[in-house]
C-alpha cells in the first residue's frame, strides 16, 4: 500500500475509533495471530505480518515481528525478528504464518508455520532474537498432510513436558523433548498424536462436511490454568468465531465449552486467539480488519482484559475500540525512551539501522505518535529527542492530553547531516506534574520530514 493509501486507511480508522481509542494496538504495520509471551516482568507479542500490498488476492507474509510491552497500553517495536529466508531448507517466498515463542531453560523457542512447507523452530538467547535455525529441516517431519501443518502452539507442562499441537481443520500433537526441537516418537504415529476430532470435544458443526467434523478450524492456544487445560481456537469456518474447549491434561479429554468471541462486522474473515495473565490481569489478543477499513488480508492486532467466571469458565468477550481502559504501570520518561514505544500513532512506519536499532520514520505533516500514561512527577523542563534527517527537517510539537491538548512545547528537528546521522535536538517545556497521555504531533513542509530514534525529559 502506498502512503496516501495507508494515510486513508489509517485516517478511516482515526476517525472512526477515535485517538483515544486503543485498538488496533500496533497501527505502523499490519499485524495478524498474536502469540503473547509473559517474560520477566514484560509482555512480547509475537505477530505475522500482513505485507501492504497484497500478492493475488491471498495472504502475503514474509515474515514475524515482535513487540513488547510492560504496561499494557504502550508497545516498543522489535521490528521483524525472523523471517522465511531464516529456513535455509525451504524455498518458500510467502507462508509465514501464525508462530508462537516460548522460553525453556534461558533460550527462546520459536515455532513457525510455513503454509504448505511445515513447521519450523527457531531458537535465541534474547526473546527478540537474533533466532537461528538449529535443525535445518522442519521440525514435524511425519505428517499426515503437510497443508494442514499450520499454527503450532506450545506448552510446557509442571512435570517439564512439553507439548506442541497445531493443525488446521484437525488437531494434532507431539510430546517435546527437553530439547524443545526434538519430540518422542514412541507415542502415536512416528511422534504424532492425531486428535479425535469429536463434536463433545471441539463442537458441532453447523454444517458438517468431508474435512470438518466439528466446530475446529484453526488457531489452538494451549495453556493452564489451575489444574484446568484450556484450548482456545478459531470456530465454524469462514468467518471464524472463537471458541474452546478444556481438558483434565494436555494431552486431552477435552470437552467443548462454546463460544468466546462472536463474528462481527470489523473483524477479518479469519481471528486468531492468545490469552495470557500479567500483572493480576487476563488478556484476550485477536485480530481485525479495522487498520486496512475492511481488508481481511490486512488484519491487526486487538486486545481486551477480561476475568474469567468463578467456575473457570471464559465470558462472552465483546471487541471493542477502546481496547485497554487502563495500563498496569506509568511510563517514566526521565531514562531514555525509544519513539518507537507507541500507545497509537497515524501516517508512521518503523525501521531499522544497525547502529541504532528500530526508529520511528516516514514522517509528515500531521502524523501523531501517542504515549500513554506518562509519569512528569514534580515537573519536567526540557525535551530531548534523538532525529536524523537529510532535509530541512520539521517540528515535534509535545502536547498532552490529546492531539489538540495543551501544547508545553515545540522541538525544532535541523538537518543532521543525513538520514542516519542521529543528534540529539531540544525544546524547553512548560513546567507540568503528574501523570497524562503525551502526544507528538510532526509538522513541517516536505514528506519524511525526519527519523526519530528516542526521547527523553530532563528535570
Ligand atoms: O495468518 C495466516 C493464517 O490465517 C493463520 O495461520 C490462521 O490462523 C489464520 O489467521
Amino acid at each position: 500500500m502506498n502512503k496516501i493509501r495507508f494515510l486513508v486507511a489509517m485516517a478511516l480508522c482515526v476517525i472512526v475509533s477515535g485517538v483515544n481509542a486503543q485498538n488496533p494496538i500496533i497501527q505502523t504495520y499490519f499485524t495478524a495471530d498474536p502469540a503473547p509471551l509473559v517474560h520477566d516482568g514484560t509482555v512480547y507479542l509475537y505477530t505475522t505480518h500482513d505485507e501492504d500490498v497484497t500478492v493475488k488476492n491471498f495472504f502475503t507474509m514474509h515474515n514475524w515481528r515482535c513487540y513488547s510491552s510492560t504496561d499494557m497500553v504502550n508497545w516498543t517495536d522489535h521490528g521483524v525478528v525472523a523471517s522465511l529466508k531464516d529456513f535455509a531448507w525451504s524455498d518458500k517466498t510467502n507462508g509465514a504464518w501464525a508462530p508462537q515463542c516460548i522460553e525453556r531453560n534461558g533460550k527462546f523457542y520459536l515455532y513457525c508455520p510455513i503454509h504448505g512447507d511445515g513447521i519450523g523452530v527457531l531458537v535465541a538467547d534474547s526473546p527478540a532474537g537474533p533466532f537461528r535455525d538449529p535443525l535445518g529441516h522442519r521440525l514435524i517431519v511425519d505428517s499426515e498432510n503437510i497443508w494442514n501443518d499450520i499454527d503450532p502452539t506450545v506448552f510446557v507442562d509442571d512435570d517439564g513436558q512439553g507439548w506442541l499441537y497445531w493443525g488446521n481443520p484437525n488437531l494434532f500433537y507431539v510430546k517435546l523433548n527437553e530439547d524443545m526441537v526434538s519430540y518422542d516418537r514412541s507415542v502415536g504415529k512416528n511422534g504424532v498424536v492425531a486428535i479425535e476430532m469429536t463434536p463433545e470435544a471441539f463442537g458441532p458443526r453447523a454444517k458438517p462436511d468431508d474435512k470438518h467434523k466439528t466446530n475446529y478450524e484453526e488457531a489452538p492456544w494451549l495453556y493452564k490454568r489451575g489444574d484446568l487445560y484450556y484450548m482456545i481456537f478459531a470456530a465454524a469456518g469462514i468467518p471464524e468465531y472463537i471458541a474452546y474447549s478444556t481438558a483434565p491434561t494436555a494431552g486431552g479429554p477435552w470437552t467443548y465449552q462454546g463460544y468466546i468471541m462472536e463474528r462481527a462486522p470489523h473483524l477479518a474473515f479469519t481471528n486468531h486467539p492468545g490469552i495470557i495473565d500479567f500483572k493480576g490481569n487476563s488478556y484476550f489478543f485477536y485480530h481485525t480488519q479495522e487498520l486496512s477499513g475492511g481488508q481481511g488480508f490486512k488484519r491487526s492486532v486487538s486486545l481486551e482484559q477480561f476475568s474469567y467466571n468463578a467456575d473457570g469458565s471464559i465470558p462472552m468477550i465483546i471487541p471493542t475500540k477502546d481496547g485497554i481502559k487502563k495500563g498496569v504501570s506509568n511510563l517514566n520518561p526521565f531514562q531514555k525512551v525509544e519513539a518507537e514505544t507507541i500507545a497509537n500513532s497515524s501516517g508512521l512506519k518503523t525501521l531499522h539501522d544497525s547502529n541504532t536499532g528500530i526508529y520511528v520514520s516516514n514522517i509528515d505533516d500531521g502524523d501523531f505518535l501517542k504515549v500513554r500514561d506518562v509519569d512528569f512527577g514534580n515537573g519536567t523542563k526540557k525535551f530531548e529527542a534523538n532525529v536524523a534527517t537529510a532535509s530541512s527537517g520539521g517540528i515535534i510539537e509535545i502536547r498532552i492530553g490529546g492531539i489538540d491538548g495543551t501544547l508545553l512545547g515545540v522541538c525544532e528537528v535541523k538537518n543532521t547531516g543525513g538520514d542516519l546521522s542521529w543528534k540529539i535536538q531540544s525544546a524547553k517545556l512548560k513546567k507540568v506534574k503528574g501523570v497524562h497521555d503525551v502526544y507528538f504531533v510532526f509538522r513541517g513542509k516536505n514528506g519524511n520530514l525526519f527519523n526519530f530514534d528516542w526521547w527523553t525529559l530532563k528535570k
